[in-house]
């Protein structure tokens, strides 16, 4: 295990390089690290939980057994409840900000995530995920207040997600490099597998949900006519890859190289995939890893949220795919100036 870097070590290490670091950063990531290894091994049991706990739903532990993505939003919660590093949290599964007990110790942090993502694939065993992305709290007194959860992506201290699929990784950035890390099961470790992650400038896949696309703007039907019908050398190759879970479609994509694209349309007018715990996390992780996000107007970390469960159009993956998407859309679905 000598030359085996683990999540915590390779956390210290960063945590050294920076003389400002309070320690409290790295907290963060060692609670999500802990989070995500809870979580895996319920994922693990999911198909058995049904035939255990069926006589009087109990499971093995003798819990209550409860949906997966509940557990997960519990455990991330009581997890960064009791770590003493942030002071509030925002959850897909929560219906509001939650603040952290005062009777418990709070640090300077808040914490956004979808605990669960992808959960209607958990019967059918297929990869699911959880995203996270991590704030400096910005108000004032020692509550969390709503602005704190309302920031700009620029303004994430560290962002990532993990992978419940054939293993489960974590994967995570504080801004200039991604690093992922492989769970060890027998150690209960997470081992760094993929040092600073960059994603390929090539389309290999495009993953986009075509049935909707009779309900899409112009811009978009015409993109994706692009993928599939352009000439050029760059998408000979390309092939379409879609499994309805946004960090497995993700990343595939942020390994191989490729586009992910979920439009708004006729039904969905602002957009399906949540901004302040989808995009806008996903989107830093893509910036940082050499790609880039957009809601096919601008940036998708430059977007400031107007409210925790906003919704947003969302197109990530190569600079080159997210650059040619929002010319698409500019020049397809040009947005009507007020004199009009
Ligand atoms: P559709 C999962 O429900 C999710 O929020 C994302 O993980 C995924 O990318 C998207 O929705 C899939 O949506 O409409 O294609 O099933």
């Amino acid at each position: 295990m000598g030359d085996v870097i683990t999540i915590h070590r390779h956390i210290m290490n960063e945590q050294r390089s920076n003389p400002t670091a309070s320690g409290e950063l790295s907290m963060l990531l060692s609670t999500m690290a802990l989070s995500c290894k809870i979580i895996s091994r319920n994922v693990d049991k999911a198909g058995l939980l049904n035939i255990l706990g069926k006589s009087n739903r109990i499971n093995v532990q003798g819990e209550e057994v409860m949906k997966l993505d509940e557990f997960a939003n519990r455990t991330i919660k009581e997890c960064f409840a009791h770590s003493g590093a942030v002071t509030g949290m925002a959850s897909e599964e929560e219906s509001d900000f939650v603040a952290v007990s005062e009777d418990l110790p709070r640090g300077r942090h808040i914490v956004v995530f979808d605990p669960l993502d992808g959960s209607s694939n958990i019967d059918a065993n297929i990869s699911i995920g959880t995203i996270f992305a991590m704030y400096r709290k910005v108000s004032p007194g020692p509550d969390p207040e709503r602005e704190d959860f309302l920031q700009p992506g620029l303004q994430i201290v560290a962002a990532g997600y993990a992978i419940y699929g054939s293993s489960t990784m974590l994967v995570y950035t504080t801004g200039t490099r991604v690093h992922g890390f492989t769970l060890d099961p027998e150690y209960g470790e997470f081992l760094l597998s993929h040092p600073d992650i960059r994603i390929p400038d090539q389309c290999k896949v495009y993953s986009i949900n075509e049935s909707n696309a009779l309900r899409w703007s112009e811009g978009n039907q015409q993109y994706l006519r692009h993928l599939q019908t352009s000439e050029e050398e760059r998408y000979r190759k390309t092939t379409s890859r879609y499994v309805g879970t946004l960090v497995s479609d993700f990343h595939r994509n942020l390994l191989y190289g490729g586009v992910f694209l979920y439009p708004a349309d006729s039904k969905n007018v602002a957009g399906k995939l949540r901004l302040l715990y989808e995009c806008i996390p996903m989107g830093f992780i893509a910036k940082a890893a050499g790609g880039a996000a957009s809601d096919g107007r601008r940036p998708i970390v430059e977007i400031k949220p107007d409210s925790i469960h906003q919704r947003s159009p969302f197109c990530v993956g190569t600079t080159t795919e997210v650059a040619l998407y929002e010319q698409f859309i500019a020049k397809y679905d040009p947005v009507e100036s007020p004199s009009e």
